[in-house]
């Protein structure tokens, strides 16, 4: 199977703080040492599929600082750091960029009255796609789009405001190499989605669309059976991970690392 290769990946494990992240998922409270465990287990089937980790430590300021993919986004020309769309996010991205800068050089920053999440920005080899949400503005998109057009890539931005129950992008889609994308119902008819090559996931395991690929495997959340034995079936090596306790952050799977 044919995908982009990837050697490193950035994590931070949950902090102290981490119960008092934002989300609206209205799942209950998460519960800490459940998450160390399964950020532990996410962990090491990125090192099963050769990455080499560079762990932040976790920082009890920021709630949310294990979902480091949102304060940047890493192509192969260098890191750009956004500018998150929740404020209280944003001294996230010096804290990460701290150790992300030893490991890959800077290409641009995001600047307001831009605002960018990384969750919003889908790669899939030359094409870049962009969701626009209640966290990336027009003109974070468009900050973004000028830094990569020049690099090759060919750009995509789907408008996702009017989509309810999807807090960024790649909440519901997700680039599975081999020139497939795995795609929530909610957004698999928009006209920027619906022509592309769709692993469209069932209703009631939408949440699982959120996968990610990294070199010969495939991550998705455990517990969504149909997704899995499709995936399976079209030959994936599947590696499926408890996720629940990020869920009840409104986080995922591709949230919980930077991989490059
Ligand atoms: C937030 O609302 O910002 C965090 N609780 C969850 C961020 C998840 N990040 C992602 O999907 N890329």
């Amino acid at each position: 199977m044919d995908a982009a290769r990837f050697t490193r990946a950035v994590v931070c494990r949950p902090s102290s703080t981490f119960a008092a992240g934002i989300t609206k998922a209205q799942l209950g409270p998460p519960d800490l040492t459940v998450a160390e465990t399964q950020h532990e287990r996410y962990c090491a089937a990125l090192q099963h599929a050769g990455l080499r980790l560079t762990r932040i430590p976790a920082a009890e300021e920021f709630p949310d600082g294990c979902f480091v993919e949102d304060v940047a986004v890493v192509t192969r020309a260098g890191a750009i750091y956004t500018h998150p769309g929740a404020p209280v996010r944003r001294g996230e991205v010096g804290y990460v960029r701290g150790w992300l800068e030893t490991l890959v050089p800077t290409l641009a920053t995001i600047e307001p009255p831009g605002t960018l999440d990384g969750g919003d920005v889908c790669d899939a080899e030359d094409r870049t796609f962009i969701g626009l949400t209640a966290r990336t503005n027009e003109a974070g998109a468009a900050q973004l789009a000028r830094i990569l057009e020049p690099l090759g890539q060919h750009m995509t931005i789907v408008d996702l405001r009017p989509v309810p129950g999807l807090l960024h992008l790649k909440s519901g889609f997700a680039f599975l190499g081999d020139g497939r994308f795995a795609c929530a119902p909610a957004i698999a008819t928009l006209p920027e989605i619906a022509g592309l090559p769709l692993v469209t996931v069932e209703p009631d395991e939408a949440y699982a669309a959120n996968a990610v690929r990294v070199n010969d495997v495939l991550l998705i959340a455990s517990g969504h059976p149909l997704l899995e034995a499709r995936l399976r079936g079209l030959g994936y090596d599947v590696v499926a991970l408890a996720m629940s306790e990020f869920r009840k952050l409104d986080g995922g799977l591709s949230c919980l690392s930077l991989r490059f």
